[in-house]
């Protein structure tokens, strides 16, 4: 007789015989410890959560040191410091973090402060809560001793002021006015854990959250399967949801890879034109490291590093 079960995974087996003969990448897999993280920027992350890994370390410390990277570099306009502003030209932080508990924490549309992954980390760790936003968020993290910061960089009020003369929010493909870090890790103890950071969608409607800081969106992580992170337009992976589904993909059996392209596949199904204009990129890790990404377009890039791959770049397959 066939169970529900097993049912599922037939079908879940049978969509993805269509997307194997599209694309047919094998999932890689490499020994832990390993860190996998989105964009190019990816490498300085790994670089930073690496050092952690290599001796010993939890992943959990890994993907904040990591996530931390890009959050202080003034120069990238899509994350922390320097971030490109809202519409109303306030830097507005969403990021989240989970361990291989399932402890999880959270916070949106944080300003002032430069590394929002420590503040989820703080609220995962301090709070009875998983997720605080806004003026709240600020007010607990001025109260756990972060700084009070201008986020706003002479380069990005000067790309906003720009903005301001079409205020055309169009979204784009891939790095022109966004990228997330999403950083997922297996360490040498055989754990998962995963952060996730951005200033969102540049010129967004204030107080606009998308998925980075919502677990089980751009982030979640199951220790007995794997975990997933994800990047591009939030709305789209909230609607399905993204990372959950791509772990639950794997807890059926799926590889890391065919789990990308699924949950991808899903996105397509549901917005059949709205997603030929967006960029949607997921990465996943499972916990025997092997890993996979998958992205609507061309052009989504992620970063590796492992014993056997020294932090390279590789660019995801992509639906279209
Ligand atoms: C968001 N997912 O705010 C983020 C943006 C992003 O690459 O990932 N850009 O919707």
């Amino acid at each position: 007789m066939t169970t529900r079960r097993k049912f599922i995974q037939v079908g879940a087996l049978a969509s993805l015989a269509s997307f194997t003969k599209a694309w047919g990448k094998p999932t890689s897999k490499v020994s832990k410890p390993v860190v996998i993280s989105t964009w190019n920027f990816g490498v300085g992350a790994n670089a930073e959560a690496w050092k952690i890994l290599a001796n010993n370390g939890r992943a959990l410390d890994a993907v904040e040191a990591g996530a931390r990277v890009p959050e202080g570099d003034p120069k990238e306009s899509s994350v922390g410091l320097g971030g490109l502003p809202d519409r109303d030209g306030r830097v507005t932080l969403d990021s989240c973090i989970m361990d291989e508990f399932a402890n999880c924490g959270a916070v949106a549309c944080l300003e002032h402060i430069v590394h929002p992954v420590s503040v989820a980390r703080k609220v995962m760790e301090k709070t009875p809560h998983v997720f605080l936003v806004g003026e709240g968020a600020l007010k607990f993290a001025l109260e756990q001793g972060f700084k009070k910061e201008k986020l706003l960089t002479k380069e990005s009020e000067k790309a906003w002021k720009e903005w301001l003369k079409t205020s055309q929010y169009k979204p784009v493909a891939n790095i022109e006015n966004h990228d997330t870090i999403g950083i997922v890790a297996l360490d040498a103890k055989q754990n998962l854990s995963g952060a996730c950071t951005t200033s969102g969608m540049a010129y967004k409607m204030h107080g606009r959250v998308g998925d980075s800081p919502i677990i089980g969106a751009a982030l979640f992580v199951d220790n007995e399967i794997g975990a997933a992170t994800s990047t591009g337009v939030g709305e789209e992976v909230i609607r399905i949801v993204g990372s959950h589904l791509v772990v639950e993909l794997m807890r059926q059996g799926n590889s890391p890879q065919q789990a990308c392209e699924l949950a991808v596949a899903r996105i397509v199904k549901n917005q059949p034109q709205k997603s030929r204009e967006i960029q949607v990129g997921f990465l996943a890790l499972n916990k025997n490291g092997e890993f996979g990404a998958f992205a609507l377009q061309k052009g989504f890039t992620y970063a590796v590093y492992s014993n056997e791959v020294p932090n390279k770049i590789f660019e995801a397959k992509s639906y279209y």
